[in-house]
């Protein structure tokens, strides 16, 4: 049985099974094996925090123009959503503070390249064509780090974050994104849908490469 996007399986469903070998790959990525046996290097997860904390500051003018091209319905989730993600800086704050964590770096290449990636997406694409990008951001950080509490024998110095991206509230978020995203797909076109298909791709190789370069620590080379 197809449904009214003329594929088997609803579309945020589809996304993710066009995607499964990155993500399998992403989910099975060295850095979130090493989170969850407790092995994880403190510099590298450092790494990881600055560089994400730049990340989440660049996701809130993203869901700011995704809410304008939004339609009314969908924006008081939306909102909420960057309440969230305001709430998530003082997380990273705090934990810096405690862990000692140096916040003021520049950003890696591959961070930029994201957060350049989500902008031009937002401004220049369609709203269901940001929005599909949006659902790939959040469904990756929702899996990963469920990945990591489940292989998890012990809670860690890092859980705060864990804990973070494995709320009830952050996953019931994450279903919501993908029911929108399913009626969104419904309500377009065959070549839209193409190109939802396209940047989900490039969003889930995006969060593969962000913790590449977490382990790697890698940087501008000139
Ligand atoms: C998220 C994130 C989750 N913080 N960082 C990356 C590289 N990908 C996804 O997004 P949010 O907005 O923190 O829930």
């Amino acid at each position: 049985m197809q449904n009214d996007t003329g594929y088997a399986a609803p579309f945020h469903q589809h996304l993710l099974d066009v995607t499964d070998s990155i993500w399998q790959k992403t989910l099975d990525h060295p850095f979130l094996t090493a989170v969850a046996d407790g092995s994880i290097a403190d510099d590298v997860f450092k790494t990881w925090i600055a560089q994400d904390y730049l990340f989440v500051q660049a996701a809130i003018p993203f869901m700011g123009i995704l809410i304008a091209k939004s339609p009314v319905h969908m924006r008081p989730a939306l909102a909420n959503a960057v309440y969230a993600l305001n709430q998530e800086l003082e997380l990273f704050q705090k934990q810096a503070i405690q862990h000692g964590v140096d916040l003021d770096v520049e950003m890696s290449p591959t961070c930029h390249a994201y957060v350049q990636f989500l902008m031009a997406t937002a401004y220049d694409r369609p709203l269901e064509t940001g929005f599909a990008v949006l659902y790939g951001t959040e469904k990756a950080y929702l899996d990963a780090w469920s990945r990591v509490k489940t292989q998890q024998q012990a809670p860690g110095s890092w859980q705060a974050f864990i804990n973070n991206w494995t709320s009830d509230a952050f996953q019931g978020y994450v279903t919501w994104l993908a029911t929108t995203l399913d009626e969104l797909a419904s309500s377009n076109s065959e070549a839209h849908r193409r190109e939802m298909e396209h940047y989900f791709v490039l969003t889930a190789r995006y969060e593969y490469l962000f913790w590449d370069m977490a382990l790697s620590g890698s940087t501008w080379p000139v």
